[in-house]
């Protein structure tokens, strides 16, 4: 089978191409990695090109010898669609989990994403953390997420009951909540150290000034979790921009009754905090 009539590659690219009609992937803003499954990859092997290890700026042993699709570095979401073999790539690790090699796509040259070590520490601590279930890592620049960052206090508990509050399936949808990494140098192994232990937890981390990461076992949840995240953030931005006070909300005994119905276990802390 071609690389591109593969369902995974498939889906891979519609969530570019729909991440960038949100608004989220302004110029090369953005990235996203799929830990792809044994019976894909046979699917395609025949395409798979050889090529050197380089290093990844990072250790993953728990990954190693897997394959990703992931996107190029400098690379705009909005000509995935248009040119996927330009775009984005395939990736293999070698067997201590430290170096990767290009095996397809990036046929005119180039790299992964610069943000490679987040993908890859945040992939490994969710491969464990769920049994093998996750496999996606997407990264966006989601507008009402950025701007929140700005007023509310950098903390987990904080963004968690405030992003809860603004919709009700929110707590449904995560209801672990999501972690903040205050600003730091996006690239490089602090800031994936940082994230990936966020991910321990959450399957969302926000960064402050910058952005959101959202982990999930396939592509429309992890896309789905990214999308109701940043649409409480919009909510919660127009209440803010109307008033500092609500006249009324979801409370914490509301709360508590939808965990009951809905069968989910909710973050204490959040629901604790005021
Ligand atoms: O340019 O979003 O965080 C890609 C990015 C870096
Ligand atoms: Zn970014």
């Amino acid at each position: 089978m071609k690389v591109l009539e593969a369902k995974f590659v498939q889906d891979f690219i519609k969530l570019c191409a729909e991440g960038y009609r949100k608004g989220w992937h302004e110029r090369n803003g953005g990235n996203l990695s799929y830990r792809i499954k044994d019976e894909e990859i046979n699917l395609i092997k025949e395409n798979l090109i050889d090529c050197d290890y380089q290093d990844i700026g990072t250790e993953v042993p728990f990954l190693k010898n897997e394959y990703f699709l992931v996107t190029g570095s400098g690379k705009y979401m909005m000509n995935v669609p248009l040119d996927p073999e330009d775009n984005i790539c395939i990736i293999k690790l070698d067997e201590t989990g430290t170096k990767f090699k290009i095996v397809w796509g990036l046929k005119n040259g180039g790299r992964p994403t610069s943000e490679l070590p987040s993908h890859l520490m945040n992939l490994e601590v969710v491969k464990r953390r769920t049994n093998d279930k996750y496999r996606i890592v997407y990264h966006c620049h989601a507008t009402n997420i950025i701007a929140l960052t700005f007023v509310l206090p950098l903390k987990n508990e904080v963004f968690t009951r405030e992003l809860r509050e603004m919709a009700t399936e929110c707590p449904v949808v995560f209801p672990d909540g999501v972690g903040v990494v205050p600003w730091m140098v996006p690239g490089g192994k602090d800031i994936a150290v940082a994230t990936s232990k966020l991910m321990e937890k959450f399957d969302v981390a926000i960064w402050a000034h910058h952005g959101i990461f959202g982990t999930g076992p396939d592509f429309d949840t992890t896309f789905g979790l990214v999308d109701t995240v940043e649409k409480s953030a919009e909510i919660l931005v127009k209440v803010l921009s109307m008033s500092n006070t609500k006249l009324q909300t979801i409370t914490r005994e509301n709360f508590i009754d939808l965990a009951k119905d809905f069968k989910v276990t909710l973050n204490e802390d959040a629901l604790n905090c005021k």
